[in-house]
């Protein structure tokens, strides 16, 4: 596996509760670069737009609300095999099934507001990196 690159958010309950600082120092001392980062506040429209593969979902508009509820931190990451590894340090989607060490665990409450997000693949990170970053900022 080579240098690749994937896509987290900082979630707004993460952002609102002080813990911008701890996810970044946690990224940075698990060896990711941070190629671009930047603070957004979404709309409701642009929340539904990204997950939108989540449109038929029961919890889409709870989802949605909370994703616009508060700025976020929007980031691209790059490692070795980026994409697993921003899941593994991020850990499962409910904090609680998470481990002590998993940004979700540390940072979490419930399974809706859990701190961060990050691609599940490829496609998905093109995807995600393109809905917030242009081709010069991906390159930074
Ligand atoms: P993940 O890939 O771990 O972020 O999880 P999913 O893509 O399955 O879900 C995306 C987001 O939807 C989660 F981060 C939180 C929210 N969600 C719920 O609120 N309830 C659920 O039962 C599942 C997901």
């Amino acid at each position: 596996m080579g240098i690749e690159q994937t896509f987290a958010i900082i979630k707004p309950d993460a952002v609102k509760r002080g813990h911008t600082g701890g996810i970044i120092a946690a990224i940075e001392e698990n060896g990711f670069t941070i190629k671009n980062l930047k603070k957004v506040h979404l709309t409701k429209a642009q929340a539904e737009g990204f997950y939108y593969v989540h449109r038929e979902r029961g919890f889409f508009g709870e989802l949605t609300d909370f994703m616009s509820s508060g700025p976020c931190v929007v980031m691209i990451l790059e490692k070795e095999g980026a994409i697993l590894a921003w899941r593994d340090l991020m850990g499962p989607t409910n904090p609680a099934a998470a481990e002590a060490h998993h940004l979700r665990k540390r940072f979490g409450t419930s399974i809706g507001e859990n701190a961060t997000h990050g691609s599940d693949a490829p496609e998905t990170a093109a995807f995600e990196t393109s809905y917030f970053f242009s081709c010069f900022e991906r390159i930074a």
